[in-house]
């Protein structure tokens, strides 16, 4: 392999468009080499973004052709299975974007497959991991510092969602983020979740009940809540209280400029995800680069963290209608040590 990592990124729609953007402008030792994308006005429009890019409708032909040493696979979640299993096959490395698939039945075909390898070749998107923030929180965690990690208070707030945001995403969109980002910060999976449901929030639309809260047990007895809340209106705000034995800790408070002005004080929030993780995309992206330079392939979650966020996934969809629903799963592979 060559200094320039070739690049196929599959889904030229928001997401893929962001992260063709940064692999060509803020990502060292990569470029973009192929672009996998069905709609060929989207396709064009890519392309004029990445120079020297080939586009492909399917992502059989551009591996055929040798265009890519590795794939980010960036269209919606249902269409990832048949782009995992040729990428698989061919042994390239992949960075998968949320989720891994959308039920852990398939997640699991998946996992099984890739233990035909070597080795791990799936990262999953869960690009909070890569949050400064997070990471310091991780770090006073593990340290002990301030004591054993006692419980966990969580909001994840979003301006607001369109008509076709149906209330399952609520868990499966959104709280995604959460079943992984959680047992990863306290080193603990998840063994049960339930869902509590305020007033319902009347800027939500018709069939949809939110927001709720999301309560989830933890295997070593921690204990975390979640406001998830998709109609906010102010503005994009993902923030955690960590309660400790001997102290408090939060991440994702508003910062930077403070402005007083006409008898007001200022702090800016975000309005959305792109903003409030872009540093996490960024180290993300480069870190997976990294980690294929050096032969590890993976630097964050794989994809057994996948499968079992499609597990917590499942048992917090069935929470949605009442209940304490215990979350499942068989060891840990020796594989995803
Ligand atoms: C969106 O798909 C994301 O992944 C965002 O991080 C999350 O905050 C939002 O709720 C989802 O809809």
């Amino acid at each position: 392999m060559n200094n320039s990592l070739r690049i196929g990124v599959v889904g030229a729609g928001a997401m893929g468009a962001d992260h063709i953007d940064r692999i060509n402008n803020r990502t060292s030792g990569a470029v973009v080499s192929a672009i996998i994308e069905p709609d060929a006005g989207r396709a064009a429009q890519a392309a004029e973004s990445a120079p020297g890019a080939a586009t492909y409708t399917r992502i059989e032909d551009a591996i055929a052709d040798n265009a890519v040493d590795a794939v980010l696979i960036a269209v919606p979640g249902q269409f990832h299975e048949p782009v995992l299993i040729p990428a698989l096959e061919a042994k390239l490395p992949i960075l998968c974007e949320k989720p891994l698939t959308p039920d852990s039945e398939s997640s699991l075909r998946i996992v099984e497959l890739e233990q035909k390898l070597d080795r791990p070749h799936i990262q999953v998107g869960f690009m909070r991991r890569f949050d400064p923030e997070y990471n310091n929180l991780r770090r006073l965690v593990e340290s002990g510092d301030a004591g054993e990690l006692v419980m966990i208070r969580g909001v994840h707030r979003n301006p607001s969602v369109g008509e076709s945001y149906a209330e399952s995403m609520l868990i499966t969109d959104s709280v995604v983020h959460e079943f992984d980002v959680i047992p990863w910060l306290a080193g603990s999976r998840v063994v049960s979740v339930e869902v509590k449901y305020p007033r319902t929030s009347s800027l939500a639309h018709a069939g949809l009940r939110e927001p709720i809260l999301v309560i989830m047990e933890l295997e070593n007895g921690v204990l975390v809540d979640v406001e998830m809340n998709v109609n906010i209106q102010f503005g994009y705000q993902v923030a955690t209280e960590a309660v400790f034995e001997k102290g408090l800790a939060r991440i994702g408070q508003p910062s930077g400029i403070q402005q007083w002005s006409e008898g007001r004080f200022f702090l800016n929030e975000h309005t959305d995800f792109t903003t409030r993780f872009a540093v996490a995309y960024d180290r993300q992206i480069q870190a997976w680069v990294d980690a294929i330079h050096d032969g590890s392939l993976v630097a964050g979650p794989n994809a057994w963290d996948g499968y079992q966020v499609a597990l917590a996934c499942e048992a917090g969809v069935k929470a949605l209608d009442g209940g304490i629903i215990p979350v499942e799963s068989a060891p840990r592979p020796a594989f995803y040590a």
